[in-house]
């Protein structure tokens, strides 16, 4: 693979601390020279990093995979009108769940699922309520913007009422799912219906304003081109430059089993580095950028603390919506596996807490 000596101008850039431009970031996003790519966003990672790689331990809880969206993007999702072929976790089931696989060790629970008409505020409400009060040291990340707009509507209250009233019950930060890719071209194919790009935003600003943190991803390898990509990641960056907000990006790899785009190729080992590197380059203004081990694969994950990634997400135990769509990194690793992961790439593991503070090890 020759060098692209294209790139050589970024370099300096990189190297001043310079922020990239969309041609920047489209000549990132199509060159030929991964390695090139990937030594730039190391530079990066280790400005900001050093070698510390942060992982959490932390477990997945879907109350409902019940929705009514119907995105051709998704394995996970019963349509309402056979709801009765799915799960809806009444809050004493959704507990129950959580104490299976909740110990003193776990920090935080991360609570996403369908959108069920049913599901109302105040059962979110009872259910992070109930949750603190029974795992008072736990960090709730729940909710995507596409939920909170979902529930906000069929609970017939504004955004900002929803956003205080989750926080008063026990909400402490969003996850970053639901983004998919902004282009409404894109999304007219993978999550018509959905909440639109520019709703998404607006939400993830006003959680942001209610004094929450929350994360942002991006869904690529299905239909999506490099330009699509380029400016999805810097619609991102233009707002975290207003909210400072966000405090993950997290790439996630498309998984096309059982869904209805199931005719498309999983993405290979070269996008998805290539799309780690090209994130953490645009993203300057976002601390971390998490390898997402469960849609990566292990092995992908780890070599992507190469390419600029500092996080691997976490032990998680209990993940659905990756397994459905034909995943098969596993659903769970032990605290020890992820550090063996970490060390043999020669970085320094770090447990964090959702909010990104170490941890001491060992628990
Ligand atoms: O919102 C759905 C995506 C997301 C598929 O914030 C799919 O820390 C691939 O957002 N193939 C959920 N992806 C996962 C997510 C996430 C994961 C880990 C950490 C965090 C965080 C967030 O997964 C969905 C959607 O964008 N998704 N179906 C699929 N077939």
């Amino acid at each position: 693979m020759p060098a692209d000596r294209r790139l050589d101008p970024l370099a300096s850039k990189v190297e001043a601390g310079e922020r990239l431009t969309r041609e920047d970031g489209l000549l990132i996003a199509t060159s030929e020279d991964l390695l090139g790519v990937g030594r730039l966003a190391n530079l990066v990672r280790e400005r900001l990093h050093q070698d510390r790689t942060y992982y959490n331990i932390n477990r997945h809880l879907n109350p409902t995979n019940v929705c009514v969206a119907s995105c051709s993007l998704c394995a996970f999702y019963v349509p309402f009108r056979r709801a009765s072929d799915g799960w809806t976790y009444t809050v004493d089931e959704a507990v129950r769940l959580a104490e299976r696989d909740v110990d003193p060790s776990v920090s935080e629970l991360h609570i996403v699922g369908g959108l069920h008409p049913k599901l109302r505020v105040d059962y979110y409400e009872e259910l992070f309520s109930v949750l603190k009060e029974r795992f008072p040291w736990i960090h709730i990340k729940a909710l995507t913007m596409v939920e909170l707009d979902f529930i906000a509507s069929a609970s017939r209250i504004d955004l900002d009422e929803l956003i205080r009233r989750l926080k008063a019950a026990g909400l402490d930060s969003c996850p970053g799912g639901g983004a998919e890719i902004f282009a409404p071209r894109v999304r007219d194919v993978i999550c018509d219906h959905k909440t639109d790009a520019g709703r998404w935003l607006e939400i993830a600003e006003l959680v942001h304003k209610n004094g929450l943190r929350s994360n942002c991803t991006m869904l690529y390898g299905h239909v999506e081109t490099a330009e699509e990509r380029v400016d999805h990641l810097l619609a991102l960056r233009e707002l975290q430059d207003r909210t400072g907000g966000f405090q993950c990006f997290i790439p996630l790899a498309f998984h096309p089993d059982n869904t209805q785009l199931a005719h498309l190729p999983p993405t290979g080992g070269r996008l998805d580095l290539q799309t780690v590197a090209l994130s953490r380059l645009l993203l300057d203004n976002i601390a971390h950028i998490k390898a997402y081990w469960i849609m990566l694969g292990e092995k992908i994950a780890q070599v992507a603390l190469h390419f600029g990634a500092d996080d691997l997400d976490g032990t998680i135990v209990d993940e659905r919506i990756t397994l459905a769509a034909g995943g098969t990194a596993g659903r769970g690793m032990s605290q020890t596996r992820l550090e063996q992961l970490i060390r043999e790439a020669r970085r320094q593991p770090v447990l964090r807490d959702t909010l990104y503070r170490p941890l001491a090890a060992g628990g």
